[in-house]
């Protein structure tokens, strides 16, 4: 089982079935806690359609057609992550065709070229890691399955980052599990089959693909071209923290905080379940706490919202749980402790819906409001 322990505080964590051939859509094991997956959180492409509350097929079994789906918002590459996906191939070895591709690109609600292409070919800036099930001899496609991590919608190999390695027929009507982690210290992109790492790649992604933005996209394609199968992907289970803005806390903030509004600071995120807050959330902080020794004649409420995952009790004590962190934090940094008012308020005030990972990502939250408390 992957475990992410190096950011504790951006776990992203997938289950993908992925049914290449014939469709079975069963329940797959369980990779940490994450809420329910719902294919509202997801744009998708061309001829995909849902076939149920978590499951899309991609393309049918016709030639020339192509899907992709999307996950509507982007994942951030400064931290590190991992994902796992179980995949069916389909039954037939030989016929079948073309293969699917897992993306990261700049942008989103995208399809690249059919057939040959996997909906991958022609996406730029990007990076895909293939399971290609069909021969291409002027791609130089090895015979057979092959796994290659490719750049730029590029299918030629002579672009590969990394291989093509030949895998054994995965064409074989059984659940391959499939995974993807990225570790951001060493800038390493590992790729696993049946829990051995069967591709790998280091080097900056963001600067060398992505021309310095960390913020991508992820999404899944497959085509079909002169020959075809069915493709079908199932989300099981989605654990995933949203990438943030680095200025989250700028001067038109600082503006609308001294006016009294209240505002949800999105970089200030916890560890999973618990009550400590994660290292990137420091910045922001010490620009809150600067804020407020810069304005002595100002309070500073903080108040505390989740999503409605759990009871309402617990909910609303880790909420006030949570903007106690924050209070003791800029306590410890000199602001004044009676100047300081906290509230935790639990799952009783959305933003948005609770139905969707997107949606409860956005109401687990810490607002604050500065306000003079002679007026
Ligand atoms: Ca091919
Ligand atoms: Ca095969």
């Amino acid at each position: 089982m992957f475990q992410n322990r190096s950011c504790p505080g951006f776990r992203t964590l997938v289950i993908l079935t992925i049914i290449l051939g014939t469709y079975i859509c069963r329940p797959t094991a369980l990779w940490g806690q994450g809420a329910t997956v719902s294919l509202q959180d997801f744009v998708a492409n061309g001829n995909t359609i849902p076939l149920s509350d978590h499951c899309v097929r991609l393309t049918p079994a016709e030639d020339w057609s192509s899907g992709s789906i999307w996950y509507k918002e982007s994942i951030d590459l400064t931290f590190s992550f991992e994902m796992e996906l179980n995949i069916m191939f389909g039954c037939d070895d030989e016929s079948g065709a073309d293969g699917i591709v897992f993306v990261f690109a700049d942008t989103r609600d995208v399809l690249g070229y059919q057939g040959e292409g996997m909906g991958f070919s022609g996406l730029q800036p990007s990076l895909g890691i293939e399971v290609d099930t069909w021969e291409n001899d002027h791609l130089a496609d090895p015979w057979q399955d092959h796994i290659a991590i490719l750049q730029h919608g590029h299918v030629h190999h002579y672009y590969n980052l990394a291989g093509p390695e030949r895998i054994e027929n995965v064409e074989d009507c059984e659940l391959h599990q499939f995974g993807i982690s990225w570790d951001h210290t060493s800038k390493r992109l590992s790729v696993q089959l049946d829990g051995e790492e069967r591709i790998a790649y280091t080097g900056d992604i963001t600067e060398q693909i992505f021309a310095g933005n960390p913020h991508v996209y992820w999404g899944i394609t497959a085509a079909t071209g002169r020959y075809n199968n069915r493709h079908e992907v199932c989300f099981e289970k989605l654990d995933f923290d949203l990438a943030i803005d680095e200025l989250v806390f700028n001067k038109a903030l600082e503006g609308q905080l001294i006016r009294g509004d209240a505002i949800v600071l999105e970089s200030i995120q916890f560890e999973d379940g618990s009550t400590s807050i994660s290292k990137r959330s420091f910045p922001d902080l010490y620009r809150l706490m600067n804020l407020m020794k810069a304005n002595p004649g100002l309070d500073l409420r903080i108040n505390g919202h989740t999503d409605s995952d759990g009871s309402e009790f617990i909910n609303e004590k880790l909420s006030r749980l949570r903007a106690l962190a924050v209070a003791k934090f800029l306590s410890q940094q000199g602001v004044e402790k009676n100047r300081i008012h906290v509230k935790g308020y639990g799952e009783k005030y959305p933003l948005a819906t609770n139905d969707t990972s997107i949606g409860r990502m956005k109401n687990r939250r810490i607002e604050v409001q500065l306000y003079n408390p002679r007026t």
